[in-house]
């Protein structure tokens, strides 16, 4: 059980830059559920879809898996389909909680960049809001990496916070959110220490440069399958 994420509240926070630190890892689980709309959504739609597309004998990629969530959801269809779970992740608090907590033969949990590794046999691969963290000069290169290492008929779900090409818009919708943090208990000073920390650490783009970027990777098949306010999940297929 998470603890309740009071780490922008209390006056101790020492300005850094947000990182995926022993403090996050603690209360990641409270932080996320109440500052991304559909985060549970996302894990459930990713169950779906692996239900559905995941291929006998292959791998199931978590890329940035954080606490495991993703691979919690899908760990037993990936079992009963003799498929192994590679679970992905360069926070290394957030890798030794996945350690000590989550124990199966066919999961792996791995400390490394996730643009560094080699993405092999796999049919399912989730990057929940993942490469919103990224350079986005490397983005392009790691999505054709993972194409490449996809089986044919296999998927690529990827959510990310995106931003709007207009500003009128990008604010409204961005008021919004932020009601959304302050309903789920988050002060105002809060939300806006945690954007100052989050600057030029989260960079998202729109969803029509995401959508470019998975066409570009070599992804044909190209399907929205949720959005919720400012946070979208595509569904790529190689054909
Ligand atoms: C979930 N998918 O619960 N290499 C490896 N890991 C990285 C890298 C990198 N280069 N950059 C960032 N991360 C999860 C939620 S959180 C999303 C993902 C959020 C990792 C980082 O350490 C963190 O654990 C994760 O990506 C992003 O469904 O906090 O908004």
């Amino acid at each position: 059980m998470s603890k309740i994420d009071n780490i922008y509240k209390n006056g101790d926070f020492n300005h850094l830059p947000f990182s995926f630190n022993e403090e996050v890892t603690q209360v990641f689980e409270d932080m996320i559920e109440r500052s991304v709309p559909g985060y549970i959504s996302s894990l459930k739609i990713t169950e779906e879809i692996t239900t559905k597309l995941f291929q006998k004998d292959s791998n199931f990629y978590d890329l940035g898996c954080s606490l495991g969530a993703v691979t919690h959801q899908v760990s037993d269809i990936v079992r009963t389909k003799n498929g192994n779970i590679l679970a992905v992740d360069n926070s290394e608090a957030m890798i030794d909680s996945c350690k000590s907590r989550i124990k199966d033969s066919h999961i792996s949990f791995i400390l490394d960049d996730i643009t560094k590794i080699e993405i092999e046999n796999a049919s399912v691969v989730s990057l929940n809001f993942v490469i919103q963290f990224l350079e986005p000069s490397v983005r392009l290169n790691f999505l054709k990496g993972i194409f490449k290492g996809l089986k044919k008929g296999g998927a690529l779900l990827l959510s990310e916070k995106f931003s709007f090409d207009s500003n009128k818009e990008e604010e409204t919708v961005s008021r919004i959110h932020h009601s959304f943090k302050l309903a789920n208990g988050y002060s105002e000073l809060e939300v806006s220490r945690k954007r100052d920390a989050l600057e030029g650490v989260l960079i998202s783009q729109s969803q029509a440069e995401n959508e470019g970027l998975l066409y570009e990777s070599g992804f044909s098949e190209i399907r929205k399958v949720m959005k919720n306010l400012n946070f979208v999940t595509f569904m790529a297929i190689k054909l």
